[in-house]
């Protein structure tokens, strides 16, 4: 599917030249550590994306935000960057939304994406090169799992009505690696986050479903297993697998995808393609909370980019806002975050207007250098902060580096 239109991006040879120097280093989910990314050549990113069932909140692009520092950082640093991002446009979720509320599960699917492409427009996001809906992918996954089956890493489980097709986690060898959570955390959060520990029939309660033979009244497709849809896992290893090959640099999400989610999608993609490691990095954010709670439309505690931005505020401060505090930190939207934000981008807007002056190469070198640290934001605002404030700096070119890597217009 389309994703959406790409903001221009400033070139790092102009000068002052704010081109990093360091590779850039993240949090590895997997390792728990600090890993370098790559430093030259091509990057590749593979981004989880939205089930689009219920109102994209700033929560969501609290995390798009942070994989688009990546991806500017890369690119700043001339690595040629592949990226992609799924939709999940068929999920129990979105069916059970669409009936609840009576509208048609692809109408409501097609709202929900409509608005985040409105939002990561509006925030200047870089769009990725393949922006691909599971419903429009579904042969290619259901051939994976059929390919799971052949190799004999799935099996059917023995129900006469619905002989759904199960991953049989045990074929990974190394199961768990990827979150590094004990199996009572595992089976807890495999029940908690769309798993079905208690299905009878499966080798492993962890065991993965990866294709749901139809049920009466819900959409179904054609395929070698039978009439039916895949499973959720399967759909981000198929899809990164098709577009990105059998190994990528960094799979993105928040923390809530790092199990089931990512620990499933790679042993997945880890046997289909016969390798040891999916992903060179497992990057999580952290989640976004309003008033005291994790964002949810039940909670009814939503903040959207589209009202904040059809009110009137600025999306580099909405970028600001969400830049003040280190992503991989659970945080909260709050109104003082912003008005502080706004009042930042103020003061930059008008340091970049200063004429040239005191040379900024040390701020710009400070700038990416905390960039290069797991995208330590605090620290690169905190630099720029001193150079705003500094009345003897230059402000040429600092709207240039500014927009490159952190994608705020000044
Ligand atoms: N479609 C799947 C991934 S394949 C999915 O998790 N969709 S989602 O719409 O539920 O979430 C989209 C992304 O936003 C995920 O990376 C999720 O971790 C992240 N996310 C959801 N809520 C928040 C929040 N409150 N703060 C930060 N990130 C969030
Ligand atoms: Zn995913």
């Amino acid at each position: 599917m389309h994703s959406w239109s790409a903001p221009d991006i400033p070139a790092p040879s102009s000068a002052p030249s704010f081109r990093p120097q360091l590779p850039l280093r993240l949090y590895d989910t997997a390792a728990g550590a600090l890993t370098d990314t790559v430093s030259s050549g091509t990057g590749t990113l593979y981004v989880c994306g939205i089930t689009p069932y219920d109102a994209t909140h700033i929560g969501h692009a609290a995390t798009y935000l942070t994989f688009d520092l990546v991806n500017r950082y890369w690119r700043a640093s001339g690595i040629s960057v592949r990226y992609v991002q799924n939709v999940t446009d068929v999920d129990d979720p979105l069916l059970e939304r669409a009936e609840r509320d009576g509208v048609g599960w692809q109408e409501l699917a097609d709202q929900q994406i409509e608005l985040f492409r409105g939002d990561m427009t509006a925030l200047r996001v870089l769009p990725p090169e393949h922006y691909i809906g599971v419903v429009e992918e579904m042969a290619e996954v259901a051939a994976a799992v059929q390919a799971l089956v052949d190799v004999g890493a799935a099996y059917r489980v023995d129900d006469t009505d619905y002989p759904d097709v199960y991953f049989d986690v045990s074929a990974s060898g190394r199961f768990g690696y990827e979150s590094g959570y004990d199996t009572d955390t595992m089976l807890a959060l495999s029940a908690e986050r769309g798993g079905d520990p208690g299905r009878t029939g499966k080798k492993d309660p962890l065991d993965p479903l990866l294709w749901r033979m139809a049920r009466p009244g819900e959409p179904s497709w054609p395929s070698s297993l039978g009439q039916g849809r895949a499973g959720w896992h399967i759909e981000c290893a198929a899809i990164a697998g098709k577009y990105l090959g059998p190994s990528i640099d960094v799979q993105g999400g928040g923390s809530d995808l790092i199990f089931p989610h990512h620990e499933c999608s790679a042993a997945h993609a880890e046997v289909l393609a016969g390798t040891q490691r999916f992903a060179r990095s497992y990057v999580h954010t952290g989640m976004l909370s309003y008033d005291g709670e994790k964002m949810s439309k039940s909670l009814g505690n939503l903040v959207f980019v589209s009202k904040l931005v059809a009110g009137g505020t600025d999306p580099g401060a909405i970028r600001l806002a969400l830049l003040a505090d280190h992503y991989r930190t659970d945080r909260a939207w709050t109104d003082e975050l912003l008005a502080t934000a706004e009042d930042r981008l103020q003061r930059w807007r008008l340091a970049a207007a200063r004429p040239a002056a005191g040379a900024v190469e040390p701020v710009l070198a400070e700038l990416t250098t905390a960039l290069s640290d797991d995208l330590d934001t605090p620290r690169a605002l905190a630099a720029l902060d001193r150079w705003a404030a500094d009345e003897s700096l230059s402000g040429a070119g600092m709207a240039d580096a500014v927009d490159a890597l952190l994608g705020v217009a000044l």
